[in-house]
Order: structure tokens, then sequence, then C-alpha cells
């Protein structure tokens, strides 16, 4: 067999009518953002190097655009290098900021890079070394100066490199100490800037470090309350770091949404047990995902839709582009199955069943002493209630037909 070298990749099959025609037509309103980082993943991983060529930024602001994303975060060191000059930065951030203008594009969120300098290496607020606890607290607040520059209202703080590979380094009670102390400091620096800015912390069980401090939802709610402003900071969840833990995402979505503390969402995707995959939207289990966008929409978020998430390694700058755009159209074709379930006679008649069980109407049980006594000296016919089954499995036959597309 001969194989014949072509200096041009063969024509790809061609794109999908227009996205604009179609009815998940991709547009800013639906709020969809992405990271400097998440398209511009050049695909590099611990054992190989990078497969595809770094893209400015300036170019994935008219990329995004052109797709109909709403929105571009950054962390300070995906738009300027660690090491450049005032006058470097300047000229950084005047490209990036007329692309903006150019395009409509917004800045919705911003964060820090408190992982990649060698600095951080024993972590950053709760680092050992008193100098790098400084230096973090040096780096977020220029970040967060240039984040509210670029119009962010939102500041993630993802503690990556916060936590232990042994915990004789640290007693776990200092670490959650000078956590907070440094986001008591950072609250306390927004409001004397006179900063509009909300924190949202990001939690994750491991990667990198061997385990991470705060890395549930439910350790990040529980220290929120322990802070000095404790209305200044919410939570930024990511699918993949719950799934990487083996939980319901859609759980602690929903705890964090009850709580007022829904601030932010990385959407992205995961298979449990794994690595930190961050693959795009759906790609694993739409069916979680369904009931994600479903809980979402139900409750009326009015955050971001933020992507965190990047293209298959195996990718080029095109597949990059397809990536995008499939987590945004994921989305939206999940939004419409959330409606057409809300809408699913069949759907609606098991729940509404379920709801009005024994003739009740399912009223909240507000404690009076009278409303006691009337509950303690109820008859209950537990027979009838012992044998009774929850119609779960039609209900979650209709929910996957409706997903396949076969209702
Ligand atoms: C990094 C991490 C993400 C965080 C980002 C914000 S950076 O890519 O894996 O989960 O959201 O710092
Ligand atoms: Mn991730
Ligand atoms: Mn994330």
């Amino acid at each position: 067999m001969t194989a014949t070298a072509t200096a041009t990749p063969p024509a790809r099959a061609p794109r999908p009518a227009a996205e604009t025609q179609d009815a998940y037509a991709l547009r800013p309103e639906h709020h969809f953002t992405f990271g400097l980082w998440t398209v511009g993943n050049p695909g590099r991983d611990p054992f190989g190097e990078p497969t595809r060529s770094a893209l400015s930024a300036p170019y994935i602001v008219r990329k995004l655009a052109e797709i109909g994303a709403y929105g571009v975060n950054l962390h300070d060191e995906d738009l300027i290098p660690r090491d450049a000059s005032a006058s470097e930065r300047d000229t950084i951030v005047r490209d990036f900021r007329a692309a903006l203008d150019e395009t409509g594009l917004k800045v919705p969120m911003a964060t820090t890079n408190l992982f990649t300098d060698p600095a951080f290496r024993d972590g950053a607020f709760t680092s050992n070394d008193p100098r790098v606890r400084s230096y973090a607290l040096q780096k977020a607040m220029r970040s967060i100066d240039l984040g509210v520059e670029l119009g962010a209202e939102t500041y993630v703080f993802w503690g990556g490199r916060e936590g232990t590979e042994t915990n004789a380094a640290r007693d776990p009670r200092t670490a959650v100490q000078w956590f907070r102390e440094a986001l008591n400091f950072l609250c306390e620096y927004v409001q004397s800037q006179g900063y509009d800015l909300k924190f949202a912390l990001e939690p994750k069980p491991n990667e990198p470090r061997g385990d991470i401090y705060l890395a549930t939802i439910g350790h990040a709610l529980a220290f929120i309350y322990t802070l000095d402003h404790p209305d200044m900071v919410g939570l930024n969840p990511e699918v993949a770091h719950d799934t990487m833990a083996g939980l319901d995402f859609t759980h602690g979505v929903g705890q964090a949404l009850d709580a007022g503390k829904l601030f932010h969402i990385d959407l992205n995707d995961q298979k449990p047990g794994r690595y930190d995959q961050d693959f795009r939207f759906g790609a694993v289990d739409p069916k979680s995902a369904f009931f994600l966008v479903k809980l979402l929409e139900d409750a009326g978020y009015d955050g971001m839709r933020h992507f965190d998430a990047h293209a298959y390694r195996t990718e080029d700058e095109e597949g990059v582009w397809d990536f995008a755009r499939g987590c945004m159209r994921t989305y939206l074709i999940l939004k419409e199955k959330a409606e057409r379930f809300n809408a699913d006679p069949e759907i609606q008649q098991i729940l509404g069943d379920l709801r009005s069980r024994g003739g009740g109407a399912g009223e909240r049980v507000a404690f009076s002493a009278q409303r006691a006594e009337q509950i303690k000296s109820q008859t209950l016919d537990l027979d009838a209630i012992r044998q009774q089954g929850y119609a779960y499995e039609r209900l979650d036959q209709l929910t996957v037909e409706l997903l396949l597309g076969a209702r």
C-alpha cells in the first residue's frame, strides 16, 4: 500500500445548516460564557506536549462572539504573562478591550491563577510560608482590579493548590482559619475600593493536590457562614468536581440554590472516579445534564451558564469550535426537553398523582400545638401506604424516551 503525503488535510463534512437558522440558534441572550483557558486549552496533559497552537485572547473573543457566546472569563495570567512590564500590560489590556468593544462580548467573571507558579506548590492562602500567603493576597488584589476594570461582577476562588499530600504538614483547622482570613481580607478590600463584586468559591475534592480543602459544595457552603461578610460570598460549583467524587451534582446545586448561593456555575462533563476530565457539557451523561438544566431553568437561575471544559486533546482548532458550539447546543436542547417534560401530560399526571395521594393536597406542616396534636392522633392507613409503589420506573422510562426523542 502506498501513502501519498498531502499538504492540505482532506475537506471535512459540511456543518449542519447555519446555526442562526435552526431551532437551537446560539445567541448572547442565553448568557453562555467560556474561559480564555477553556477554548484556549492547547491540549497539554501530564504525559504529552500541546497538540494545538496557542490562540491570542483577542482572537478568542472574536471567535466566541461569532459563534453566539455572551462572554469570556479569565485568570489574570490567561491575559497578562506573570513577568509582563506595566507598559506590556497596558498594551495587552488595550487590545483585549478593543476586541470586546468591537464584538460586544462581556467579561462577567474573573479569577486569579493561584496554582501555576511554583511559589504556590504548598498552596496560596493556606501555604505554611507566610510570604506565599502575602503573595497570594497581592496577586488576588491586582487580579481583582483587572477583573473589575474589564467589567466582572463575579470573582471565583478555586483553591486547587489549597490542600495536602500529607496531613503531617498542617493542622486542617489552621488551613480553614488562613483561608477565612484571606477571604475576609479580600472582601474588605473590595468594599474599600467601592467595587460591586461578589465572590464565588469553587470546591473540588482533589487534583492537583492529593486532597483539597473545602472539597465539596457542602464544605464550602458551611464555611461561607463563618466569614465576616457571608452575603458577599457564594458558590461556583462544577459538574466534574462533584462527579469525580461520585456525588450527585444536581443535589448539591439544589442546596446552593435553596441557600441563595448559586452565584456562578461551571458546566462540563466527567466520568466518575477519573481525573478531572472537563469534557464537553452533556458528553458523558446527558441524563444527569438534563436534570441539571431542568433544575436551573425551573429555579429561574439568572446567572451565567459558564462552560469550564475543553476540547479533546485529539482536536485541531476546528474541533475546538465544534466543542464550544456543542456545549451551548446541548444546553439549549436539554432546556427544550425540560419544557417538554413540564408539559408532558403523562409525566405530569404521575407527578400530580404523587402530590395528591390519599386525597391530600400536600400542604406544608408549620408547627402549632394544635397541628402537632392533630398529626399525633391521626389514623393513617399504613397497610395501604406500605403496599403502594411510586411508579418511578414508568416516570423514569418516560423521561428516557423523551430524552431519546421517542416522545
Ligand atoms: C482550572 C480548574 C477549574 C477552575 C478554574 C478557575 S481554573 O482550569 O480546573 O475548575 O474553575 O480557577
Ligand atoms: Mn474541572
Ligand atoms: Mn471549574
